[in-house]
C-alpha cells in the first residue's frame, strides 16, 4: 500500500494559529484511504523541521510527500514548483535562529523542481472552486527548507514531493489579510494529496509568469 507523509506547521511570528497545521489535522480525520496517509505537524525551525522530516521520511518510507504551509498576505492556494538551496530569514525561527545566505543542505545543487504534478493539483482545485495559482517561489525561510529538504532527501530514489501554501483562514489572520474558508483550505490539501497519488506526470497545460 502506498504511504503518503503530509505535514503542516506550528504557529510561528508570534501568531496564534497556523491553519496549514489545522487543516493537515482535520484532513487525517476524515482520510478515507485507500491508501496509508501519515500526518505531522512540523516546529517552525530550520534544524527542527528538516530533523523531523528525515526521522518520519526514515520511519514510514513514504512514497509521496506534501508540506503545506501558511503565506500569510497571499490570497489563493499555491502548489509551489520550486525549492531553493537558500536559508535567508527576516524573522527569526520559533528557536530564536535567523540563518542569512545559508545553504539549506551543504552542497546541494542550487535548487529542485517540485515532483509533483503542479499543474494538474492547481487545474483540480480550480474544478473544485477553490482559488489557486501555481507559485514560482517558496521563499527563503523553514517551508522552503522542508520542500528543499524532501526532493534532496527523494533525488535519485521514486519518492515524490512538493509543498502547497495556503492562505489565512477567514477570521484567523491580521485584519485586512487575504483568506479563504477554513473547509477549502481542507480540500485543497485532499485534493493535493489525491491528485499526486493519480498521476505521476503533469498536465499538458500552460502557465508561468511574465515576472
Ligand atoms: N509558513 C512559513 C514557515 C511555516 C509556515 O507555515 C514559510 O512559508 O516558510
Amino acid at each position: 500500500m502506498r504511504t503518503v507523509l503530509l505535514t503542516g506547521f506550528e504557529p510561528f511570528a508570534g501568531d496564534a494559529v497556523n491553519p496549514s497545521g489545522d487543516a493537515v489535522r482535520a484532513v487525517a480525520a476524515r482520510w478515507s484511504g485507500p491508501e496509508r496517509l501519515v500526518t505531522d505537524i512540523l516546529p517552525v525551525a530550520f534544524d527542527a523541521a528538516t530533523a523531523r522530516l528525515a526521522a518520519l521520511l526514515e520511519q514510514h518510507r513514504p512514497d509521496i510527500v506534501i508540506g503545506a504551509g501558511l503565506a500569510g498576505g497571499r490570497a489563493t492556494v499555491t502548489p509551489e514548483r520550486v525549492a531553493v538551496n537558500l536559508a535567508d530569514a527576516r524573522i527569526p525561527d520559533n528557536e530564536g535562529h535567523r540563518p542569512q545566505d545559508a545553504p539549506v543542505v551543504d552542497g546541494g545543487p542550487a535548487a529542485y523542481f517540485a515532483t509533483l504534478p503542479v499543474k494538474a493539483i492547481d487545474a483540480a482545485l480550480a474544478e473544485h472552486g477553490i482559488p489557486s495559482s501555481v507559485s514560482h517561489t517558496a521563499g527563503t525561510f523553514v517551508c522552503n527548507a522542508v520542500m528543499y529538504a524532501a526532493l534532496h532527501a527523494g533525488a535519485g530514489t521514486s519518492l515524490r514531493a512538493g509543498f502547497v501554501h495556503v492562505p489565512w483562514a477567514d477570521g484567523s489572520g491580521p485584519d485586512g489579510a487575504p483568506s479563504l474558508p477554513f473547509d477549502l483550505l481542507v480540500d485543497a490539501l485532499e485534493v493535493a494529496v489525491r491528485v499526486s497519488l493519480g498521476a505521476e506526470a503533469d498536465i499538458d497545460a500552460v502557465g508561468g509568469e511574465i515576472s
